[in-house]
């Protein structure tokens, strides 16, 4: 039987929720306007008030905001509540320019943590599971969200955070972890390293896993799946709106669900900002409808995706987002071409390589170049030069007919490209060093 941790809005009418929608954009349009002067003035400057924006038919007046918008306004720009309102403050995982800090009112939080619940209900958890969260705690969204979830659940909640993996493969046995939260890559290296131990799908009592916070494909998922012996489903978010659980999966395992009585996602051209019809490919927008302390509109998540309204035989009415195929900032251009680093893992996975290659990108001689290497398995592992060559060759044509440019694909040994506890690196760009 399908299981809801909130049912009468997770399966709301369509008519239902566009009522709750309006009412919560026409609040939060105001609310903004009143105390959050950065984004008034973008409004302003656009000749709009806040009676211009009566239901979401409105909502593409308003102008967008964007990564450099947060930035500019770092720290306090985009605040919407007075800081001794707010009760924490979370940040993103970037490596590059300023980092994004967003506040939360305890409001803001139980709104998450509700959106977390519905993501673990939703791959099959209820109070008599044992949840194990190893996604990093701290600053980083994952392990707080996925935490605070578990807890609303009523789950036993094993807050191992990321890291130390024999600790984890361990704790999962002993203390009978039933679902898992971390990044598709870590769980790929736990069942990796549960392998080496000796250790088979029916030695742990897992069930299912809650992975999301990086781009991953559906061969990964079939990997995760056979490897740790459980159902694996996707969950999105960023730290700008919450973080995990802004969309999740059901058990149709067939895109993510959004939280639409929280957030409005649009989808819409990336260079010239128009609204794309349902079912089009484009940059990913969301509204938040009711967050007190960092409330965004418009917000372009720069992540690469569509929607689907068909309906869904979870019985859930949130429209679906596709597995975001990777951000407008991931995409590689090589000689002009359009790579997605997803679009190589899928045809390394789908010939049998596991989930560790890294995309080496350099200019030599002003012509890009494109290095992939790969690691083979252990029964692929051979001294047999001709037999590498080979394997070397059908990979180049492979991503020849999937990419239409060439690659030089490099056979690495077992264990030689470094594991992610995290968010995996797979893309090192010479290029702009
Ligand atoms: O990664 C929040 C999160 C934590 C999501 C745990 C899921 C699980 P940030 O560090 O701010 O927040 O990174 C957000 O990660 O814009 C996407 O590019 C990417 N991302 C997140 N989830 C997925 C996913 C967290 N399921 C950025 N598939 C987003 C693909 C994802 N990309």
């Amino acid at each position: 039987m399908i299981k809801y941790f909130q049912k009468k809005i997770e399966c709301a009418s369509r008519e239902a929720l566009k009522k709750i929608q309006d009412e919560k954009l026409v609040k939060q349009v105001r609310h903004v306007w009143d105390s959050v002067p950065y984004y008034r003035k973008k409004m302003e400057e656009a000749g709009l008030t806040p009676d211009d924006i009566q239901s979401i038919d409105d909502l593409h007046k308003l102008p967008f905001l964007s990564k450099a918008d947060l930035r500019e306004a770092y720290p306090y720009g985009l605040l919407g509540k007075p800081l001794k309102d707010c009760v924490r403050i979370q940040s993103t995982s970037g490596t590059t320019g300023k980092r994004v800090v967003a506040f939360y009112t305890q409001h803001d939080i139980n709104l998450w943590e509700e959106c977390c619940a519905r993501a673990i209900v939703a791959a099959g958890g209820t109070k008599e599971d044992v949840c194990q969260v190893s996604y990093g705690y701290g600053l980083f969204t994952g392990g707080p969200g996925l935490n605070g979830g578990s807890h609303k659940v009523g789950c036993l909640t094993i807050p191992t955070s990321s890291g130390n993996t024999e600790r984890q493969i361990m704790f999962i046995k002993d203390l009978s972890a039933t679902i898992l939260c971390c990044t598709p890559s870590y769980a790929a290296y736990l069942g990796e390293s549960m392998k080496e131990m000796g250790m088979k799908p029916e030695d742990i009592p897992l069930k299912a896993g809650i992975f999301g916070a990086e781009a991953w494909s559906e061969e990964m998922r079939h990997d995760i799946e056979n490897t740790l012996g459980i159902k694996a489903y996707d969950i999105y978010g960023l730290t700008e709106l919450s973080g995990p659980g802004v969309s999740f999966e059901c058990s149709e395992q067939s895109g993510m669900h959004v939280n639409e009585d929280h957030f409005i996602a649009e989808i819409i051209d990336p260079e010239t900002g128009e609204v794309l019809p349902e079912g089009e490919m484009g940059e990913l927008v969301f509204t938040s409808l009711d967050k007190e302390a960092f409330p965004l509109l418009r917000y372009r998540t720069r992540d690469i995706c569509s929607l689907s309204r068909k309906q869904c035989s979870c019985g859930r009415t949130f429209v679906k987002m596709s597995r975001p195929r990777g951000r407008t900032d991931d995409m590689l251009i090589i000689r002009g071409v359009n790579v997605f680093p997803s679009q190589i893992e899928t045809v390394l996975l789908n010939k049998g390589y596991p989930a560790n290659y890294q995309i080496i990108v350099d200019r030599v001689n002003n012509t890009d170049t494109l290095d992939v290497q790969v690691e083979m398995t252990q029964e692929m592992f051979t001294d047999n030069l001709g037999e590498i060559s080979e394997r070397q060759h059908e990979l180049v044509d492979g991503l020849k007919s999937m990419l239409g440019i060439k690659a030089n694909v490099t056979l690495v040994a077992p264990k030689t490209i470094a594991r992610s506890e995290g968010k995996a690196v797979r893309v090192i760009d010479k290029r702009k060093i």
